[in-house]
């Protein structure tokens, strides 16, 4: 054993261990609880950043610890290969994404196989691999025949000067990224998931979750978002419309039926487009409505703007004529592309009625607004009107159902429930209403038109037919060696690609050459893990009953919704077509917090801020290491300090954990993320924590080699203990308890490290002297080495070898707590005279009450404060305090 710790040794040294003896080839073991620790795959960009290196050592220490209570582990690994990145690297490069990203999977493996993480590689699953995506096509095609999937119309950006469509975030203010071409809309083919009906049930499971963040479940919530609600029809007015029928729309508001005075359609809508035949200011604000945005956070926040149609149609109850407009915020997509405007309580219609000098009618009284408009004598004649007329004050009441209907007829004070039944009723009875539950969740659009992705593994026959590729035929193998340029998608421009035939009878046929969305990929990857080289289907009926649902899943926020909805859906859907059992992937769920640091920068003469990485910069600190400026150390001048963010490009405040690795060794950075904030917080990158958690594994090694060195004492019973020795016992006994505890129920890894940094403590000044003393350290020892063994393994190996054992620590069990242990002998106490602190005195641990107290009014320092007084009342806190009130 080295005198001085080497971690590049040790942590060579324990990972070809691992390696040898496949330490971590995970198989079905019935009869042993299993458990299933998985960590969100990697994008292979390039290189690991600090996010991956947290999220994978948080995923390994799970596991390590998982494995220790004598469970059944897998932990797996992969790349989730296909992406625009590796299309954009070609372009600038000139090199076959492909090839790009091989490469980067290659270089990234070797990056994970450094920080010693206890995967089974045999597993490693890459999305771009036929043999991964055949199975993906498979499901396509059945699905496809089950009407699960359909096609229709989508709307896409175009780029009409690189003659290809865009993703939504390669348009910059309605321009082309590469082009800066205006970008048009363009309704073209799509193929869509139809995840709408399995809404509800991706609803109503959430609540079968308690393992998950309840942050996370209300933002799935509210993305399905489900709304109770009424379609009304409003009756056409033909004197101006000129033909039949009835407007719909969709309002989660029944009640306000009676405050409606206009009504408002998108721009798409039938209605719109009738108005605006011969009228081209119309015809004109409809095309700019169009080349809007398609995102729905910018329509909610854009200037509320519309125009007349000059229509009309007729209130279903009052028969009043409202008019028909054109609005921007009205979404073609949701409900039925138009809405009933009821000013006085809908905030969006508000903004709009002000500005266009549409009526406002109030119909729902809410109790703030009862008060103040009932007793106006109440109030200053400004603040009456702020009530009236304020959007701020009025926004109270948007909204609110709390309130009693005003202004309705004969629907006056009915309460939100009764006014939704009532109306409801008597529009039913006219045929112009029925409830409806609507919800926002839209199906999901795969269809993408760029290369580096999963073939749609279609035919269009020449009849118009679309025939899904018969299994025999997959996979549809996507071309390996193709370098895009940016104009359109090359699939589209390659004839050996698209020609092929109908399966139904030989023609020439034509083969789609769409790819779909990446997150398909990624929504079945951890079922693929079960059995990743099974050729007999998409999954290994018992290997993924066996495994799933993964039992621990971890990764970022920013997967809330999207990853994380749509691989619950694709569980579900592989579930319906008898894959596999389980309703739900992923029973716990960890999202880990960011990793930040500080940033620097220079202001350039032009306003523009000239960014500088944290490993260029050299911070100055006063007497008190308080930062007081920062230096490049390049050139020796100022940098202004920019606060901490998330470490990123933009900011150039990211850390590369190679650099970190190689020289500190994958220990000292595990230790460091585990010990810096629990997982779920922000993490401060900081060196000096970095030296820190060095520091600390070289005293760890130092006192054991000091032990080892002087042979290891014998391994009898530890027989009488003096009180020195039953303190340093108890300090074994409470860090395991604190860090069992610490690390099974919270993952408070933090904490846990913390509890051995105490026994470290007392064992590095606990006496030597005796055999005794000698095997109380082995024990110590040996708890740190099994406490420390999740989070830095590779030590943990080395040691645990050290410390005499034949087996490897990775086969050892979590430390178990002796209680006999804890139990003190004595106690010390302190003493208190009219609350402040005047001394302390030791007592038997099972010492009674009154025993206590009669030891605390024997105290010479209580004898000393309390002269002269008269003692009132003795308050015994056992096992802490004894406070003596007198006066
Ligand atoms: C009248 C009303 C009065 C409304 C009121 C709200 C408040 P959620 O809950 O998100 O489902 N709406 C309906 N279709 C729309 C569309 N295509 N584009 C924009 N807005 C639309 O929202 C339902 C409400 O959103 C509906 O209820 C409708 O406005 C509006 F005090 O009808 B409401």
């Amino acid at each position: 054993m080295h005198e001085h710790y080497q971690p590049r040794e040790i942590e060579a040294a324990a990972q070809s261990f691992w390696d040898q003896n496949l330490s971590f080839k995970a198989t079905m073991r019935p009869g042993q609880e299993k458990f299933y620790c998985l960590s969100m795959f990697p994008y292979p960009s390039g290189k690991l950043h600090m996010g991956h290196v947290r999220n994978y050592t948080i995923g390994d220490v799970i596991a390590r610890y998982q494995r220790m209570l004598g469970k059944n582990v897998l932990q797996p690994m992969g790349w989730d290969a296909f992406g625009m990145p590796a299309e954009n690297a070609a372009m600038k490069n000139g090199v076959a994404p492909a090839k790009w990203t091989y490469e980067n999977i290659a270089y990234m493996k070797s990056q994970l196989q450094s920080l010693g993480l206890a995967i089974d590689w045999s597993r490693e699953v890459t999305t771009c691999k036929p043999d991964y995506y055949r199975w993906e096509q498979w499901l396509f095609t059945q699905l496809f025949e089950k009407g699960i999937i359909y096609r229709k119309n989508g709307t896409v950006n175009w780029d009409p000067v690189d003659q290809t469509v865009l993703a939504n975030e390669q348009v910059i203010d309605g321009r082309g990224w590469r082009s800066g071409a205006l970008i048009e809309k363009r309704e073209i083919p799509m193929y869509y998931f139809r995840i709408t009906d399995y809404a509800e049930e991706l609803l109503t499971s959430l609540d079968g979750l308690p393992g998950w963040p309840e942050q996370v479940k209300t933002m799935q919530r509210n993305w399905i978002g489900k709304s109770r609600g009424m379609e009304v029809q409003f009756p056409y007015d033909q004197d101006s419309i000129g033909a039949e029928g009835t407007l719909k729309v969709f309002t989660t508001r029944p009640d306000t039926l009676l405050g409606a005075t206009y009504v408002a359609v998108a721009a798409e809508h039938p209605l719109a487009t009738q108005a605006a035949q011969g009228n081209a200011e119309l015809q004109a604000f409809i095309d700019e409505c169009k080349r809007g945005g398609v995102a729905e956070a910018d329509i909610a926040t854009q200037e509320k703007k519309g125009l007349d149609t000059g229509l009309f149609v007729r209130h279903p109850l009052t028969d009043a004529r409202l008019p028909v407009w054109v609005a921007n915020y009205v979404l073609m997509h949701y409900g039925d592309g138009a809405v009933m405007a009821v000013p006085g309580h809908d905030e969006r219609d508000f903004e709009f009625a002000n500005k266009y000098q549409l009526p406002i009618v109030q119909v729902v009284d809410t109790a703030e607004a009862t008060r103040v408009l009932a007793n106006p004598d109440d109030y200053s004649p400004a603040e009456y009107e702020r009530y009236q007329f304020d959007p701020v004050q009025w926004k109270d009441w948007y909204g609110s159902k709390e309130g009693f209907l005003i202004n309705s007829g004969a629907y006056d004070n009915l309460s939100y429930d009764a006014a939704f039944d009532a109306i409801g009723a008597d529009l039913q009875a006219k045929g112009l209403g029925q409830p409806r539950t609507q919800f926002r969740l839209r199906d999901w659009g795969i269809s993408r038109q760029r290369y580096w992705g999963c073939p749609i593994p279609i035919i269009h026959g020449e009849d118009g037919i679309d025939i899904p590729v018969p299994a025999d035929l997959l996979p549809v193998v996507l071309p390996e060696d193709v370098v895009p340029d940016g104009a359109g998608s090359p699939l589209a421009r390659m004839p050996e690609f698209y020609e092929t035939v109908d399966p139904r009878n030989g023609q020439p046929a034509r083969r789609e050459t769409d790819t779909m969305d990446t997150f398909v990929e990624s929504s079945w990857y951890f079922a693929r893990y079960a059995s990743p080289n099974f050729t007999g289907g998409m999954l290994d009926k018992e290997e993924a009953n066996y495994w799933l649902p993964v039992d621990q899943y971890i990764g970022g926020i920013e997967h809330a919704i999207l990853h994380l909805l749509y691989s619950r859906f694709f569980h579900k859907l592989m579930r319906d077509q008898g894959l596999i059992d389980s309703d739900e992937p992923f029973e716990n769920l960890l999202t880990q917090g960011m990793v930040v640091a500080e940033t620097y920068y220079r202001t350039l003469p032009n306003g523009s801020k000239d960014w500088f990485n944290p490993a260029d910069v050299e911070v100055e600190r006063d007497a008190k290491a308080k930062v007081i400026g920062a230096r490049l150390k390049s050139d020796g001048q100022p940098v202004e300090i920019g606060g901490v963010e998330k470490m990123s490009k933009s900011k150039n405040n990211g850390v590369d954990p190679q650099a970190m690795i190689d020289q500190y060794g994958a220990d000292t950075c595990r230790l460091f993320m585990m010990f810096a904030s629990p997982p779920d917080m922000s993490l401060e990158w900081s060196d000096s924590g970095v030296e820190g958690a060095s520091r600390f594994l070289r005293r760890v090694w130092r006192l054991a080699q000091a032990h080892v060195t002087q042979g290891l004492p014998s391994a009898d019973a530890l027989g009488e203990l003096s009180p020195a020795q039953k303190e340093v016992r108890r300090a074994i006994h409470l860090a395991i308890r604190q860090a069992s505890q610490d690390i099974g129920q919270h993952h408070k890894f933090n904490t846990a490290i913390a509890a051995v940094m105490t026994l470290m403590n007392v064992l590095e000044k606990a006496a030597q002297d005796s055999d005794t003393d000698r095997r109380l350290l082995q024990e110590g020892l040996e708890a740190v080495t099994l406490l420390l063994a999740p989070i830095t393994p590779h030590i943990a190996h080395g040691l645990w070898q050290q410390l005499g054992h034949s087996d490897a620590v990775i086969d050892a069990r979590w430390p178990q707590v002796d209680e006999s242990a804890l139990v003190q002998d004595s106690l010390q106490i302190v003493i208190q005279v009219n609350g402040k602190l005047r001394g302390q005195i030791e007592v038997p641990a099972d010492a009674s009450r009154e025993a206590i107290e009669a030891a605390a009014r024997a105290n010479e320092n209580v004898a000393r404060f309390t002269e002269g007084l008269t003692i009132r009342k003795v308050v015994v806190v056992p096992g802490k305090l004894v406070n003596i009130v007198a006066n």
